[in-house]
């Protein structure tokens, strides 16, 4: 397809003034098809940006520059009109001032590249929860991915033509090739010219200077999240950094559930796992996103608005996830940062393979027996090393996970990492308790921040540097959702798969042993399975968690089923600072529950 087929005038007037602005060479606009993708790929394999690997088949190796890693949250801004509606949680700068300085950065930015148009829909694209983008990139890299990570067709420049909205995605890596400029594997711009910027009131993006992740592949945290829970709030439905599973009993009946965890939590291993407990199935709808509407039943319907899976490498085996290895494993996809090994394949610290030699995620050998400046192991991929996969070839996706309507939410769980304090599984008293769970999830800040050891760091419903407004808000529309006429809520469950003794050993196996809980879970919300009311919600009653096989001492099993009501009070202070942030703001049901918290704990 070429520019002047594009139907829709106001589409074409706004990527002109983007051509106009930076002046790429040439313009290409991007239909998803495997041959063209094969174009882009077999292009930067000839400029050095991918490697194509030996194994897995039809895969590619990018290493990216060490200073674009990760997503960058100080360089990311919500561009709302009043800077009041970014909320304490999000940093801000006003639109025109944003817009004025972006006229300067991205003159002539695309000078010596080549300028891709990318139509995209998140969720399946005759889905009426779906919703559609187009993002205007110059990297090649960002182009494959998305191909991967959403549904990338010229059908839907036709339905933006045909009136459908869309969501306005710019992107520049921010290092154009002027005269004889030479290109490198990886472009960007140096931090302090970094941006990720989101314009809620126009529904727009503009991310200038990194190729990396969330920073550029702009339908994942940029739409799906900050962009969509505008769009959500304005609409009356939910956008939530959330998996979302299919759970089937023994006996066949299914549930689905939905979950947030904070980043690096697990979530993909969760929504993958493989019960331990016999005759159980997990089979996955999606591992980091979830936008969900009232279906006529009144229940809320989810759907996974993406396509493919950008999991975290480090850490991914066949003992933490053997559903994301064999994914992998079946190749068509993109390995970021990870380390390369002689056989032309590639490697992770916890991959199954014990390599003796590999080069490194920068370019440099390295043995198993090399040291880093702290005398630990040297890591041969970056900690945020990524895959990124189709999510159709993962082996437990459920059948019905491009449904259009979406799936039943039985189930939310929140959760975050706590040492101590919060139980293995504690159930709302009802939706308003529920909120209240979600704002106030959080985890020990751990010994690799340097301050506030040993605290609390709030991260509500896992949004914290996703949510596109103000918190207090937000909190207050999830209160609304549950104020809705003739909702069927899903029930609240808060989890803590990492709960540790006083010597520091985990008193929960995790994994696949989550499913035990699930069971509760399945068993809670059909009505059969039994709690026993306490001070902080409703836990397992006594012997209704399924610990067969298992050999937790009993004091262990104490923590993981009562309540610690010294630990609880000691928390109240780092609570009511939490909501103290958000002033004015905080929905008065939340305070209310507060107090009923700090009431029951006496
Ligand atoms: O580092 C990045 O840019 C990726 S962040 C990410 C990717 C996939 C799923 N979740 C996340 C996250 O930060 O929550
Ligand atoms: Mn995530």
């Amino acid at each position: 397809m070429e520019f002047n087929d594009i139907k829709a005038p106001e589409v074409k007037s706004w990527l002109q003034q983007w051509i106009d602005l930076c002046t790429p060479d040439k313009v290409v606009i991007c239909d998803g098809s495997q041959k063209q993708y094969d174009e882009i790929a077999n292009l930067m394999v000839k400029t050095g940006a991918f490697i194509k690997l030996d194994k897995p088949a039809n895969s590619y190796y990018a290493r990216s520059d060490k200073s674009d890693v990760a997503r960058v949250e100080s360089r990311t801004y919500i561009c709302s009109e009043k800077e009041e509606d970014a909320g304490p949680t999000n940093h801000w700068k006003a639109p025109a001032e944003m817009k004025a300085e972006f006229n300067e950065l991205f003159k002539g930015a695309m000078v010596g590249r080549t300028m891709y148009v990318i139509p995209f829909s998140m969720g399946p694209v005759e889905s009426p929860i779906a919703k559609y983008g187009i993002e205007i990139t110059d990297s090649p890299y960002v182009v494959c991915n998305m191909v991967i990570m959403t549904r990338v067709s010229t059908i839907i420049l036709d339905k933006i033509a045909a009136g459908s909205e869309y969501v306005k995605c710019v992107h520049s890596v921010g290092y154009p090739l002027p005269g004889d400029t030479p290109d490198i594997p990886w472009p960007s711009a140096p931090v302090e010219k970094k941006y990720i910027t989101h314009f809620p009131e126009t529904r727009e993006i503009i991310s200038y200077g990194s190729g990396y992740g969330g920073n550029a592949l702009l339908g994942k945290k940029c739409f799906a999240l900050r962009i969509a829970t505008v769009q959500a709030r304005d609409e009356g439905w939910l956008a939530e950094h959330m998996l979302i599973l299919k759970l089937t009993s023994p006996e066949g009946e299914v549930k689905y559930v939905a979950a947030a965890f904070p980043s690096a939590c697990g979530k993909t291993n969760l929504a993958m796992m493989e019960p331990t407990i016999p005759g159980w199935k997990v089979q996955t709808i999606g591992d980091d996103i979830a936008w969900m509407k009232f279906g006529e039943d009144g229940r809320l319907y989810a759907i996974n608005p993406e396509n493919g899976f950008f999991g975290v490498a480090p850490g991914t085996s066949m003992k933490s996830n053997p559903n994301a290895m064999r994914t992998v494993n079946k190749g068509n996809s993109i390995f970021t940062n990870t380390a390369l090994t002689p056989d032309g394949g590639v490697w992770w610290e916890d991959h199954d393979d014990k390599p003796d030699f590999l080069i490194d995620w920068q370019r440099r050998p390295w043995t198993p027996d090399m040291k880093g400046p702290d005398g630990k192991t040297k890591k041969a991929a970056h900690p945020n090393a990524r895959f990124t996969t189709p999510a159709k070839q993962c082996p437990v996706i459920a059948p019905e996970w491009e449904d259009p309507k979406g799936v039943p939410i039985s189930a939310f769980l929140f959760g975050g990492r706590r040492k101590t304090v919060v139980p293995l599984v504690n159930e709302a008293r009802d939706w308003e308790h529920g909120v209240f769970l979600g704002s106030t999830m959080a985890s020990e800040v751990t010994a690799a921040v340097l301050e506030g050891q040993g605290k609390l760091r709030f991260d509500p419903f896992a949004m914290l540097p996703f949510c596109g407004y103000h918190m207090g808000d937000y909190f207050q529309h999830w209160l609304n959702i549950g104020k809705k006429a003739g909702a069927k809520l899903p029930k609240i469950f808060y989890v803590n798969w990492f709960r540790r003794g006083e010597d520091g050993h985990f008193l929960w196996p995790g994994y696949g042993d989550n499913s035990r809980v699930l069971k509760w879970i399945f068993g809670r919300c059909d009505g059969t399975a039994k709690a026993k009311e306490t001070a902080i919600g409703n836990l397992p009653a006594d012997g209704e968690l399924d610990l067969t096989g298992l050999n937790i001492p009993e004091e262990d099993q104490k923590a993981l089923f009562s309540v610690d009501v010294e630990g609880w009070k000691e928390v109240l202070p780092e609570i009511d600072a939490h909501y103290a942030k958000f002033g004015a703001k905080l929905p008065k049901e939340l305070a209310k529950q507060l107090d009923i918290l700090k009431k029951n704990l006496g």
